[in-house]
């Protein structure tokens, strides 16, 4: 790792960290399918040289450094299987959520998400919640023929998990043409939440969605894939649906979920497809404003 991510501090080991809000770490990881374009396992570093660009200061006087967010680097990917980058993945989550801290993630692809899923859920057994902000809803059994842990295929894994019901799950975002019927199915037959793309239109919508989905004060897992942005402000993606969130809903709805965030990644970003840095602009951007929002870690869920 060249330098932190701005406002944090680069660590080795996590054990002697006391009293930290969050610790950030990469995954430079993308999956080997054909169609989809290279570049995702190079956006944790793009990000670090990104976020330094910014100040880091916004209008109010809290902000990424007057918080204790540390740089645990990236995990080891190299010549390592998927299923030993889960582990590796599952294990920090696991550690970090011992530390009281948020574990936030930086992708690689989507499939990545199989090793949170596994870390949160461990830890949170009983009541929580997963918040799958992406266009796509990754419900495939099987995308592309025959391949089970794809970024399409990872939610679907993940509610093979113990711990884990369709309904615990909420989609934000969810749109597009490049959906297949078997998922489409799969979300019908269960009692899952789906808050669409098209339902921005109307505030009514989105607010009644947020407050039947923070009722009850429960630990949250939000995934955040960036091609839920439209992608006039996000190009920078694999596969960019078009009609998508503009950064300010994507940001109305993270503060309303900051202080019931127990973990959270953000993946997807491919630096190769991007333009003038935009879409990893929104991704420093995106964490500048959870430093900021978070409440005293007391108040915390
Ligand atoms: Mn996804």
């Amino acid at each position: 790792m060249d330098e932190p991510f701005l406002g944090t501090f680069a660590v080795s080991e996590i054990e002697s960290a006391v009293d930290v809000d969050a610790i950030l770490f990469g995954v430079p990881f993308e999956d080997n399918i054909p169609f989809y374009p290279t570049g995702c396992s190079s956006a944790p570093q793009q990000i670090r040289t990104v976020s330094n660009l910014f100040s880091g200061q916004g209008l109010r006087q809290e902000n990424i450094h007057t918080r204790n967010f540390l740089d645990f680097g990236d995990i080891d990917t190299k010549d390592k299987t998927y299923e030993q980058i889960v582990e590796s993945v599952k294990n920090r989550v696991k550690q970090i959520l011992d530390k009281k801290a948020i574990p936030l993630i930086l992708g690689g692809d989507h499939s990545i998400a199989l090793g949170t899923a596994q870390g949160f859920l461990e830890k949170h057994p009983d009541k929580k919640k997963i918040v799958w902000i992406d266009a796509h809803l990754d419900l495939m059994d099987k995308y592309p023929p025959g391949q089970k842990k794809t970024r399409a295929t990872v939610l679907r894994r993940i509610l093979e998990l113990e711990h884990i019901r369709p309904e615990d799950v909420y989609f934000i975002g969810s749109r597009g043409y490049n959906l297949g019927i078997e998922e489409v199915e799969f979300l019908k037959k269960h009692t899952m939440h789906l808050l669409q793309s098209q339902d921005f239109e109307n505030k009514k919508t989105v607010n009644d969605f947020l407050k039947k989905m923070l009722a009850e004060k429960v630990p949250l897992y939000v995934s955040l894939d960036l091609d839920v942005l439209d992608p006039s402000y996000a190009p920078g993606v694999s596969v960019p649906e078009p009609a998508g969130l503009t950064p300010r809903e994507l940001s109305f709805i993270l503060q309303k979920l900051a202080n019931s965030i127990s973990c959270f990644e953000i993946v997807e970003l491919n630096p190769l497809r991007d333009y003038n840095d935009f879409t990893a602009m929104v991704v420093c951007r995106t964490i500048f404003s959870l430093a900021e929002n978070l409440e005293k870690k007391e108040n915390k869920v």
